[in-house]
């Protein structure tokens, strides 16, 4: 099995995972040439040798076989995709898409296992020739707004990380209401135009939120109480129903390869776990998006977008307008 051999070469920090493309595909062709020198690759490598170092049993996971690269129907872009498990970690997966025209994604999330009410880890960024579009967040598994408890247990500490980039990568203005909840207080929404100093700001925000999110998955205790695991479960199989019906970037996996395989990317592979962890529909956990012929409304948003400036104030308190 390939993935399984490549393991092996893993445990290398200098030389590029061997899932990854190398620095030659990176293009040099785009207009903005601080867009064009700047890759992805090294926020996943520095994921994958820091997990390593935090995890002695990280291991490739079965997806790895189905979901590696895939052409674009362009014939140009590439899609990377890679995948691991360990103890805690039901899925660590990252997608990444490098295009001629300097398109670039990285859609990067670390999902933990049921025992453990750990926040997910969410970066998701989108680089174009004119902009950057970034969410980069140790989402909430449960409640972060009304549910002191779960706040205080995992962002408490991280709030003065939370405001050092807050303050460097500036609240990315008003955004699909309804993801407001699946953030925390520490999250980074920002858009900005390529510059080398920009990018250095970003991987530098990446590092420091993945250390973070590591040094709580060390922590952690794993949870016995079925009930709580139970509850668990259900709180990442909702999150895995928002993101697979809702993830604004579907519209652009789509036009890249087709509505056949970008279905199958999502459901299998970006948010796996959607048709496993539970039986309950997107509908159930968000009944205001059924339409009057019981079919999901396609808009992103029923609320409509808000939050024009980032509603948590300097100690994390949720200060933004009620939800409706
Ligand atoms: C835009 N991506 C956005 C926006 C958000 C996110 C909030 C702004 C538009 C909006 O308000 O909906 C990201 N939203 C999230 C995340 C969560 C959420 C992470 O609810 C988690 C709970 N983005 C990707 C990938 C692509 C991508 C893989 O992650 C492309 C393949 C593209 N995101 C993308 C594009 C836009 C965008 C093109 C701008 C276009 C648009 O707003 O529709």
């Amino acid at each position: 099995m390939e993935s399984l051999s490549s393991s092996s070469s893993f445990s290398t920090t200098i030389k590029p995972h061997p899932l990854l493309p190398r620095a030659k595909n990176v293009r040099f062709s785009c207009s903005m040439k601080a867009a064009s020198a700047f890759s992805y690759q090294k926020f996943i490598q520095f994921a994958l040798d820091e997990t390593k170092h935090s995890t002695s049993d990280l291991i490739p996971s079965s997806l790895q076989e189905d979901f590696n690269t895939l052409k674009a129907m362009d014939g140009k872009t590439e899609l990377n995709m890679c995948s691991f498990q360990a103890p805690k970690i039901r899925l660590l997966r990252s997608l990444s898409i490098e295009a001629s025209d300097c398109m670039q994604v990285l859609d990067f999330a670390v999902f933990p296992e049921a025992e453990y009410d750990l926040p997910i880890f969410c970066a998701n960024f989108f680089t174009s020739v004119n902009t950057n579009i970034v969410v980069l967040d140790l989402n909430p598994l449960h409640d972060a707004i009304d549910e002191t408890h779960y706040k205080e247990k995992y962002y408490k500490n991280l709030i003065p990380l939370g405001l050092k980039y807050a303050e460097l990568l500036p609240w990315g203005g008003k955004l699909t209401s309804e993801s407001l909840k699946f953030f925390s207080p520490i999250v980074i929404w920002t858009k900005f135009s390529s510059s080398q100093e920009k990018h250095d700001i970003l991987l530098s925000a990446f590092t420091e939120y993945y250390k973070a999110w590591l040094s709580l998955m060390d922590q952690t205790k794993e949870e016995t109480d079925v009930t709580q695991i139970s509850l668990n479960r259900e709180a990442q199989h909702r999150y895995l129903a928002w993101r697979s019906q809702k993830d604004p970037g579907y519209h652009l996996l789509k036009r890249l390869i087709g509505e056949t395989r970008a279905k199958d990317v999502v459901n299998r592979f970006l948010f796996n776990g959607v048709n496993e962890l539970g039986n309950k529909s997107f509908l159930d956990y968000f009944p205001e998006y059924e339409r009057e012929d019981g079919s999901i409304n396609e808009k992103r948003s029923i609320i409509g977008k808000s939050f024009k400036n980032r509603p948590w104030d300097t100690r994390g308190v949720f200060i933004g307008d009620t939800f409706s």
